[in-house]
């Protein structure tokens, strides 16, 4: 059985978490093929947006726990530099929107591994733990980078030092997620909003993430010069030809994503 699925279709590469009988946890073998999986979602021109979930009830438990205890321990030092961070590195790098769809609990990695995403929805059903510090843990795979930056510090350090769960009504409320759907509707609300991702202006998007990864990092000065730089590729795509002319011919635009 494979732990990573990967089917593209309709212009999404649709990456599904798969060990539902232990909440989608991590093993070494699942976070070498999710590093596979986005590997051939960024050279796939196929793929003009990538979706991330997780089979049956949860979405992600983090860690599988029953591989870090026991005899012989995987080193700590290495799950973090050989699973998750090349996981997060990728995801933020990806020339492509990255859309997590959580359709039920994000705990540990999971959590982190989800709101590192540039669109994170969620089901109803969808919880979200920074489940760490039950264990003697800190927060990792860019947690303590991305949360205090989407909801504020007090928040942020707050939720990781109480491992509350929060639900996914909570979670839009403070900005940790962009929107949540009831469960019914949430598996066609977030196709749609991937397959409609996949027929945008795939460089115009992929700059606007290079933008703003840079902005998270950039003075005002430097990053009014790089929004230059970018808008300068941006304006030299077919897509942009295409956007203008069809906007003057009151018309859809057909984008390709080059
Ligand atoms: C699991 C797990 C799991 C194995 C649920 N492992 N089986 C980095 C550096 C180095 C080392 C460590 O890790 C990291 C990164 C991390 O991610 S650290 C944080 C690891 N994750 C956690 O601490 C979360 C542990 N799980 C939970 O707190 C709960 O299971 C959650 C909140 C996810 C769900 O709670 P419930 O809905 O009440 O479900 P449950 O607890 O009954 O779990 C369902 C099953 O999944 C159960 O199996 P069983 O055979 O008893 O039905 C759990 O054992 C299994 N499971 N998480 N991480």
């Amino acid at each position: 059985m494979s732990f990573i699925l990967l089917e593209i279709k309709n212009g999404v590469g649709f990456i599904t978490l798969n060990r539902p009988e232990k909440f989608n946890a991590f093993n070494r073998d699942m976070a070498f093929s999710m590093q596979a999986a986005l590997d051939e979602c960024e050279a796939n021109n196929e793929v003009r947006c990538v979706y991330i979930t997780g089979s049956g009830k949860a979405f992600c438990a983090g860690q599988d726990l029953g591989e870090v205890t026991g005899e012989n321990p995987a080193t700590f030092d290495k799950i973090l530099l050989e699973h998750y961070n090349p996981i997060i590195t990728r995801i933020r790098k990806i020339a492509k929107p990255v859309l997590c769809a959580v359709n039920g609990v994000a705990a540990g990695a999971g959590a982190n591994i989800a709101i590192c995403c540039d669109i994170v929805i969620a089901s109803d059903k969808a919880s979200f733990v920074q489940a760490f510090s039950k264990i003697g843990l800190i927060p990792d795979c860019g947690g303590t980078y991305f949360l205090p930056r989407l909801i504020g510090l007090q928040k942020a350090t707050a939720i990781m030092m109480l491992a509350d769960k929060v639900s996914a009504e909570e979670a839009e409320k403070m900005g940790m997620i962009y929107k949540y759907f009831s469960a019914e509707t949430f598996e066609t609300e977030s196709i749609k909003m991937a397959e409609s991702l996949a027929q945008m202006p795939t460089m115009a998007l992929a700059f606007t993430k290079q933008a703003l990864n840079e902005s998270l990092q950039n003075n005002l000065i430097d990053q009014l010069n790089y929004e230059d730089k970018l808008q300068y590729k941006a304006a030299h795509t077919e897509d942009y030809n295409e956007g203008v002319a069809a906007f003057l011919e009151k018309r859809n635009p057909i984008f390709k994503g080059k």
